[in-house]
């Protein structure tokens, strides 16, 4: 019997990971099963059949037939296949964010949060639908005008991470969709009926309204297919979330066949917080951004640097409130806990190496720091880890996990250093009441982050603004404000309504 959350999706124990189009699922089992196992207590939840070569060659076939016909498609009216979609995943939000919570690992609210995002760009996007502005200019020759449009792309492929198995799939597709492009997913491994089950809520709405297929699904059981489609230069763009390292070899690879790459990578985020910071907003920002999805975000809080004169008493009040939070670890599929598994054993092994790491290059575990082992499943402590400098390795590396790493100053300018001074740059933090410090913290001389904000943590950011950051983070912008950009391709028009051919820069050229 399948667990109660898939049935209440209506999927089975075994189900395909290969959506052909035309209502058609793939059947068969040559391609390798996908066992994606349930974090809190080591079950296989089910099984997924994995895609073949040939059924890829299928999905991308049929993927650039469609774009054929959708680019042809008014955006508005693509608008209005992304609204119902959105529509879709309202009704199902407890479902869907049962579903994530339970395979991912993350509570039930965050869950629901990442279905919420769903529903928020796809709103999003309907109103995005009527907004594909491009500019006009003044052409300097006269009788010329000049003005550029945005034109779908084609083919976009979607490479997404267990940590955000369906929120950062509809940032992609949603926006991509009403843009004009066709979307081929490849989820994490570890969280295919996620997928699976968002595919299924999405592709059931499109066909109710009378619309083709414009979101395909594959499943790879090893990584040759993933390669495959990183290298397909069918494939316009490859939007990739996961780890820097992978990050590092797809934009490799998408660049040397000249394709285009979206890369959302690591992060190492920080959060100041300085002398005049109001501690009633900085202490629980602190924990949601370091415990929240159990350390499992890129956008989670890793560093934290304190002043010095209040360090004392905001280390006090995490071990008060990371005290709380023990109580709170379970099942996450249960509201009332704050704090689930980690998504894998690996997980959990990557936390115990620095937790040791932490300790052997001289830091201090103030809180935390085990594996709960008196229990099935993926569980850990959350850690609070002091006494290192912000050049320790085990500092400068992200380690998927809810460790975070207290540091004191006692200058601002020093504390923004030592932010900034790692290889990512996605989130940044300061809390402050002091205009001064927050504005040098936004300044061009501030956080080098793709995300910098003031009294609120690194992690949670809405889909209204552009997501993304900079340096070993990967540059790459999608969500909200104009990162629609990144799913089109602008061309330039110039149109001559004159008698005359005159040439740009006063050149002559008369025959
Ligand atoms: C991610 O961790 O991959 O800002 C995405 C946040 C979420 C998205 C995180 N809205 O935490």
């Amino acid at each position: 019997m399948p667990h109660p959350v898939l049935t209440a999706l209506g999927l089975q124990a075994t189900e395909s990971g290969t959506y052909l189009g035309n209502g058609e699922w793939a059947d068969g089992r040559d391609a390798g099963i996908l066992e994606p196992v349930n974090p809190t207590n080591g079950e296989v939840l089910g099984q997924v059949l994995a895609t073949s070569e040939a059924d890829y060659e299928r999905i991308v076939t049929r993927a650039q037939a469609a774009f054929r016909e959708w680019r042809k498609t008014p955006a508005p009216r693509r608008g209005e296949a992304v609204r119902l979609c959105a529509e879709a995943l309202r009704t199902h939000k407890d479902a869907l964010g049962s579903l994530v919570a339970l395979e991912m690992g993350k509570s039930k609210p965050e869950g629901d949060g990442e279905v919420q995002e769903m529903i928020d760009i796809g709103e999003f996007a309907v109103g995005l639908s009527r907004q594909l502005y491009g500019l006009t200019m003044h052409s300097e020759r006269p009788g010329h005008r000049m003005y550029e449009q945005w034109h779908p792309m084609g083919v976009v492929g979607i490479i997404s991470a267990f940590n955000f198995p369906v929120a950062v799939w509809a940032w992609n597709a949603l926006v991509a969709a009403v843009c004009g492009n066709i979307s081929i997913w490849k989820p994490s491994p570890k969280t295919p009926l996620s997928a699976i089950a968002s595919m299924k809520i999405c592709n059931d709405a499109l066909k109710a309204g009378g619309f083709p297929d414009i979101f395909f699904l594959f499943n790879d059981a090893g990584s040759d297919l993933a390669q495959a489609f990183v290298d397909d230069k069918r494939v316009a763009l490859i939007s990739f979330t996961g780890s820097t390292k992978v990050g590092r070899h797809v934009g490799e690879r998408v660049a040397k066949r000249m394709g285009r790459s979206l890369l959302e990578l690591g992060g190492n985020n920080a959060i100041i917080v300085d002398p005049t910071a109001d501690l009633k907003l900085a202490i629980p920002a602190i924990v949601f951004g370091a415990v929240g999805t159990a350390g499992q975000r890129c956008t989670t809080t890793r560093r934290l640097f304190v002043h010095e004169s209040i360090y004392d008493d905001v280390l006090a009040k995490l071990k008060t409130a990371y005290g709380q939070v023990e109580k709170r670890i379970g099942d996450p599929t249960d509201a009332a806990n704050l704090m689930g598994p980690l998504n894998s054993r690996e997980g959990v092994q990557a936390y115990l190496d620095a937790i040791e790491k932490a300790k052997a290059s001289g830091g201090t575990i103030e809180s935390g720091g085990k594996a709960l082992t008196d229990r099935k499943g993926n569980f850990v402590l959350p850690a609070l880890v002091s006494g290192l400098t912000n050049d320790a390795e085990v500092v400068q590396t992200e380690t998927f996990a809810p460790i975070l790493y207290v540091m004191k100053y006692s200058d601002l300018d020093d504390a923004i250093a030592m932010q900034n001074d790692v290889p990512q740059g996605l989130s940044s933090a300061l809390f402050t009441t002091d205009l001064r410090a927050s504005e040098q913290f936004l300044s061009a001389w501030g956080s080098d982050c793709g995300i910098a904000n003031i009294n609120i943590g690194t992690s949670g950011a809405e889909i209204g603004g552009a997501f993304g950051g900079e340096k070993e983070t990967g540059g790459g912008r999608e969500s909200g404000s104009d990162a629609w950009r990144a799913y089109m391709r602008r061309q330039t028009n110039t149109i001559n309504y004159s008698d005359a051919l005159p040439l740009a820069q006063g050149i002559k050229f008369d025959l």
